[in-house]
């Protein structure tokens, strides 16, 4: 049997598919039958300019409905997708590109002139533009294409898309995912959330990580569902549609900022079934607050890019506030010391995972592989994690050094050494502060050469042009040296400690 994930979406395709796939706020709606006719279309154009199954399409554009088709192009001729985030700097992805080495690339038309040259040093062989509506190069061309209906027979460890994750050292893994992967997350969360007939589901996410191109979109699919389909998170689009919806998904952030706004009751949040959370830890007393709001109980899970979702709180069942959940039913996951023993419930350690969502590996990374894996296949997640004894796991911190802001994912590192080359710097240590909107807010504290001139606004100015900007710190301070520990590790605690109230206002 074709183990293509598309093979799987199209079976999954609602009786009727002339039934609204996508609808976006401005009332422009893609039908089922259309966004099937465009993945063929963007298929033809990708397989015009050179690309064979196992190849890489490298994407770095706006959410549109043009965006999804290209996804669903990918898949369907069994090259490999590797989207990017929108915020990433040309200096980002020339990394990605060189890495990844990929065939073909979409990119924005404002990035163009940035890029095509990077993407050609790259080995890169037609490179197009697709923009915020959807408009562009490679859309014009699939408009005029002859539709490639076959999908490609996939085995089910072949590769459907890579992700980047950053990493502790500093750089950016890419993390395999596989068809397999991909559909067995997809029919889990699907039957763990109840998908039902009727479902509608409001999209606000981003489609460039896992949460918003997998989790939602996914699950959608595997119901044949309509999509509200938002460019971006606005509170008050979200409001005006929670009425016409009954799932949503979304980091804590999102749901801050609807608590925020008083016209987010439980009136116009009665039709909706579901409420979702991951990516980031939610607060218990966001919980709190919001089922006094609205009466809903939001659902949190955890996962991560390697694995896509690992465990959830129950559908039917408590939800209890500070914790994710027992594993999902096809996922394996202990909790253990460093040296890989399995820790006695309610012990603290480090949570390894293993199930179909695993994925195959970091691109090119074979040792770094290796390392993060253990002898019997689990993976070490890195997240210090505790388990009930009714396998109920809570995440109570970070084994990695990582900050999480807004849902995404910053690893110090990448940042500390872009700061540390700067003139005037003798060193930094860059962490994450509470921060009341964005979960935690990146901070750097810096070690200024006496007389280096080095100010707040030239550190921010001069990492603007290397690194995306939710990566930017939002405040340094300085500081005549770091606090160290008796091996000279930097005491980030201690730092977390001294500047903890930093975005209290
Ligand atoms: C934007 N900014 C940010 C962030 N987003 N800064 C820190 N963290 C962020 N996440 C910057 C902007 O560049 C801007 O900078 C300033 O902060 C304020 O921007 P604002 O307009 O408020 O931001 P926004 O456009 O409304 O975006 C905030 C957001 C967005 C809606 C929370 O970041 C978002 O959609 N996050 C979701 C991320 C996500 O999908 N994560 C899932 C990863 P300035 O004004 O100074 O230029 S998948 C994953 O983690 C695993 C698998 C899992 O479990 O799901
Ligand atoms: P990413 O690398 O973007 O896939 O982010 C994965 C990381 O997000 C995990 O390793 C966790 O640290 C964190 N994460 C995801 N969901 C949750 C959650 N519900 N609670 C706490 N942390 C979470």
């Amino acid at each position: 049997m074709n183990q293509n994930l598309y093979a799987l979406i199209q079976s999954r395709f609602p009786a009727d598919t002339s039934k609204p796939f996508l609808i976006l706020p401005t009332g422009r709606t893609i039908s089922y039958t259309e966004a099937d006719q465009g993945a063929a279309r963007f298929a033809a154009v990708l397989a015009d300019a050179g690309v064979t199954p196992g190849d890489r399409v490298m994407v770095q554009t706006d959410k549109s409905p043009e965006a999804v088709m290209l996804y669903l192009a990918c898949l369907r001729l069994g090259s490999i997708y590797i989207p990017l985030n929108t915020a990433y700097t040309p200096t980002e992805v020339d990394y990605f590109l060189n890495d990844a080495e990929p065939t073909v690339l979409v990119c924005r038309p404002k990035s163009l002139v940035a890029l095509s040259a990077i993407a050609a040093r790259a080995g890169v062989t037609k490179t197009f533009v697709m923009d915020v509506d959807g408009s562009g190069s490679i859309t014009d061309a699939a408009n005029t294409a002859t539709p490639l209906e076959a999908i490609a027979n996939c085995d089910s460890d072949d590769l459907a898309a890579i992700l980047y994750t950053s990493g502790t050292t500093g750089r950016s893994k890419g993390a395999m995912l596989s068809h397999q992967n991909l559909s067995s997350n997809a029919l889990t969360l699907h039957e763990i959330w109840a998908f039902e007939d009727g479902d509608i589901l409001l999209h606000a996410l981003p489609i460039y990580h896992v949460h918003g191109l997998f989790v939602a979109l996914h699950c959608a699919l595997m119901n044949g569902s309509s999509i509200h389909f938002l460019d971006k998170f606005d509170p008050d689009t979200v409001i005006s549609l929670l009425s016409q919806s009954t799932v949503m998904m979304g980091v804590p952030t999102f749901y801050t900022r609807l608590l925020a706004e008083t016209a987010f009751t439980s009136e116009v949040s009665k039709n909706i079934r579901l409420f979702v959370s991951g990516s980031a830890p939610m607060l218990a007393e966001t919980h709190v607050q919001f089922t006094e709001r609205t009466g809903h109980k939001i659902l949190e899970r955890y996962g991560m890019t390697e694995g896509g979702m690992i465990t959830s709180n129950p559908y039917d069942g408590d939800r209890v506030p500070g914790t994710v959940g027992p594993a999902l039913p096809d996922v394996e996951v202990r909790i253990c010391a460093k040296d890989g023993t399995p820790v006695a419930a309610g012990e603290i350690g480090v949570l390894e995972y293993k199930g179909p969502n695993l994925f195959k590996g970091y691109w090119g990374m074979p040792e770094k592989t290796a390392e993060e894996f253990r002898s019997d296949g689990f993976f070490i997640s890195g997240d210090n994690a505790i388990m009930d004894i009714d396998g109920r796991v809570s995440i109570v911190g970070r084994d990695k050094d990582l900050i999480i802001t807004g849902g995404y994912n910053v690893y110090p590192k990448e940042i500390e050494i872009e700061i540390d080359q700067m003139d005037g710097v003798i060193e930094s240590a860059v962490i994450g502060l509470p921060h009341k909107d964005f979960g935690e807010g990146v901070t750097a504290v810096v070690v200024a050469k006496d007389d280096g001139g080095v100010t707040e606004d030239a550190i921010i100015d001069a990492l603007k042009d290397k690194l995306a900007r939710f990566k930017q710190p939002k405040k340094v301070y300085f500081v005549p040296e770091l606090p160290r520990n008796a091996m000279g590790k930097v005491q980030k605690n201690a730092l977390r400690e001294t500047y903890s109230g930093t975005y209290d206002s």
